[in-house]
């Protein structure tokens, strides 16, 4: 009975993801890795879940202004036995800065083959490659910081690596977006309205398939990378640094975590969707839902009576690669 009801968890997390059922994701992470760690517990868990053959990860796009945040992305990815993995860097943000608790220590104290963060592609190409190379409607864009970069997508014109413009790959490409960013049913969300609230405009505008949004209620309520990061990872590990630097294992929200999360059969515990009608996005930045027919769009809200305690344990455990999280239904996998 107990795995009946995991199996139909699994077939419904299948579902509301749009999963091919039996095709492990592909992936693309797009991050602003610098002022906040969220980013740091996203991309471990992201790379924990690559190594487990749970998702597929692809590349990352950096999509920020500091000048340190695709080295300190390329020494995690190096650590973790990546340093290949393709990184692109947003390269027409107003020019690069150093502001962050951690990304210049984590580039500065661990290996990496790149020297500056001009030896990486411009985010946009990386982005038209990545999805030239995948089979059709085998991606998953998977936001948790601006939109800058996946907007130049968007716009970009057909050149030598496809005939299609970015709006035409996205079509043909990408099964689904996963967007940290917004507030839910209304507010104002950093993702949204900081630097780049046209982007924001533009990609909801233009976006011509599936997003989920999981906005920035769900991770506030979601407090992760404390003691057990501190006591679970080793410190020469540069996430166990990261934390460290940030706020010494204080504690923060989790608001990239959680939509990582949606990539695990883990999110079904925790989440639901509320896809009757449509975020719409003001020119500052701030958005609001508007009830209505279903139009590809969703937002995550919190089971009733979910356990907050245990969304943020199963991060943890993620972060730290402790836990092995299901990819698919028939899987063998189980979650130890
Ligand atoms: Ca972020």
């Amino acid at each position: 009975m107990k795995e009946l009801g995991r199996y139909l968890g699994l077939l419904f997390c299948c579902l509301i993801l749009g999963f091919r059922v039996g095709a492990v994701p592909r992936v693309i992470l797009d991050t602003d890795i610098d002022s906040d760690v969220d980013d740091v517990g996203a991309l471990a868990m992201m790379l924990n879940l690559h190594a487990q053959g749970t998702i597929d990860l692809r590349g990352i796009i950096v999509t920020s202004d500091d000048t340190y945040a695709a080295l300190c992305t390329q020494a995690i990815c190096t650590f973790y036995g990546y340093p290949d993995l393709a990184i692109g860097v947003n390269d027409r943000q107003q020019r690069m800065r150093k502001h962050s608790r951690y990304t210049r220590q984590i580039a500065l104290e661990f290996p990496h083959a790149a020297t500056a963060w001009t030896d990486f592609e411009e985010a946009f190409t990386l982005y038209r490659r990545l999805l030239r190379e995948s089979p059709d409607s085998s991606v998953t864009i998977l936001t948790i910081g601006h939109l800058s970069s996946l907007c130049d997508l968007l716009r970009s014109s057909a050149d030598d690596s496809s005939p299609l413009t970015g709006l035409q790959l996205v079509e043909q490409k990408v099964a689904q977006w996963i967007c940290m960013g917004g507030r839910f049913p209304e507010g104002k969300e950093a993702n949204f309205y900081r630097p780049d609230p046209e982007s924001t405009l533009y990609c909801l505008d233009y976006w011509p398939g599936r997003v989920v949004f999981s906005g920035w209620e769900i991770g506030r309520e979601v407090r992760s990378g404390g003691e057990y990061i501190r006591k679970r990872l080793d410190k020469s590990h540069p996430v166990w640094r990261a934390y460290e630097l940030y706020n010494r294992f204080a504690g923060r929200a989790s608001w990239d975590q959680t939509a990582v999360l949606m990539l695990t059969d883990r999110a079904t515990d925790f989440f639901g969707l509320h896809d009757s009608g449509r975020c719409v996005v003001a020119p500052d930045g701030s958005n609001r839902w508007a009830e209505g027919e279903k139009s590809g769009h969703a937002y995550l809200v919190f089971r009733e009576g979910a356990d907050r305690k245990a969304c943020a344990r199963w991060i943890d455990w993620l972060i730290a690669g402790k836990r092995k999280a299901l990819r698919r239904i028939g899987s063998a996998d189980t979650i130890r």
